[in-house]
């Protein structure tokens, strides 16, 4: 297991917040016809998925799925593709196909085409009530509030099952929120923070979510896709784990994000309006033990919360003097 070389990558959910910056490094890593992109929805082709292949699959339609695999002689998928929590609440049943059906797919079609690796993410949203919010271990209890939440657990699961049971190469992050400059998030309760800058940015008030001492862990892009990228090439006799590495960068409150926005937007304005993500995010971590990364196969972190907001604040300054701030998902 892990050791073939890794050669050519499906990346479902490519057109995502997480996918679209990944499909970019991948190809600039391993060469752009290596990396086929696919989404249900089609990209944008003067954008970056122009540069490489892209197909249109469902993840919930095996046969589709398979036929894609085959075509490209895929070995490797990168299984972004999910409904995340916000948007899972607002469908529980679309939420359970796509992220477990279409997991479960991808680890069948693992086993059918003999495929070197299946990365598929897990996220914070697998803790809940029981478990200890502060420096949340590794092996605690997981008890989720959403359906989203449930759906990473079974990922998380169908994942070391496939390692033990068939020994299929499949690995997986819990990622924290994700903050990122390119593509908007795509329905997630963590999606308050890039709302934030991109407000701040445009000169608006920004009516803000959750509470002002909302804490949780928080990731930029970056990291988010270093992190993934040193996974996926860890030497597979090193890991312990597969399906559920913690993974943490900085935590910090709305409030304190707001402050550090302020630092390079004096001013700037936060309403605070919660809705019902405030409950969500008060079943989540509000930061993480992710020690078991950073001992099996070396995970660090570069960004904290400081250099996070310059970066940001520096690339959709730079867009928004262009007229281009928004590339947005459609709904
Ligand atoms: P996103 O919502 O931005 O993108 C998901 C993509 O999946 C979308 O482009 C959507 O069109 C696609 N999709 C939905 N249903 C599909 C289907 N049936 N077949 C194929 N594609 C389909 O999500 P993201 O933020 O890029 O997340 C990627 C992964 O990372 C997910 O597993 C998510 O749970 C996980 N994650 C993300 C965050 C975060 O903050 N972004 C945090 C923790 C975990
Ligand atoms: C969400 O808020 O749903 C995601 C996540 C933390 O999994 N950003």
């Amino acid at each position: 297991m892990g050791k073939k070389n890794i050669r050519r990558i499906l990346v479902t959910g490519s057109e995502g917040q997480i996918g679209s910056e990944l499909v970019t490094e991948l190809r600039d890593r391993f060469g752009a016809g290596n990396v086929v992109a696919s989404d249900l929805r089609t990209p944008d082709v003067t954008g970056d998925a122009a540069a490489g292949p892209f197909e249109r699959v469902d993840v919930t339609d095996r046969e589709g799925f398979g036929k894609v695999l085959q075509r490209y002689e895929i070995d490797t998928i990168v299984h972004m593709a999910a409904i995340l929590s916000a948007k899972g609440e607002r469908d529980p049943g679309l939420a359970w196909n796509v992220n477990v059906t279409g997991l479960l797919n991808a680890l069948e079609l693992a086993r059918d085409f003999d495929l070197a690796q299946v990365l598929c993410p897990s996220s914070i949203a697998v803790f809940g009530a029981g478990c200890p919010r502060e420096n949340t271990p590794q092996e605690t209890v997981l008890i989720p509030s959403t359906m989203y939440g449930i759906t990473k657990v079974a990922g998380e699961l169908l994942c070391d099952y496939y390692v033990r049971r068939f020994g299929v190469d499949a690995r997986g992050l819990r990622y924290p929120g994700i903050v990122s400059a390119e593509t908007l998030p795509g329905g997630g309760t963590t999606d308050y923070a890039v709302e934030m800058y991109y407000a701040a940015v445009e000169g608006k008030a920004y009516r803000c979510f959750v509470r002002e001492d909302t804490r949780l862990p928080m990731m930029y892009m970056p990291d988010c896709i270093k992190g993934t990228i040193d996974l996926m090439e860890a030497d597979f006799d090193g890991l312990v784990h597969h399906g559920n590495f913690n993974l943490g960068a900085m935590s910090f409150s709305a409030g304190e994000l707001a402050a550090s926005i302020r630092t390079g937007v004096p001013g700037f304005e936060v309403i605070y309006d919660p809705d019902y993500r405030q409950e969500i995010a008060e079943s989540w971590p509000t930061s993480i033990d992710d020690s078991a990364a950073r001992q099996e196969w070396g995970w660090e972190p570069s960004y904290d919360l400081r250099s996070m907001t310059k970066d940001m604040l520096e690339k959709l300054t730079a867009r928004h003097a262009e007229g281009n701030l928004y590339r947005e998902q459609p709904a």
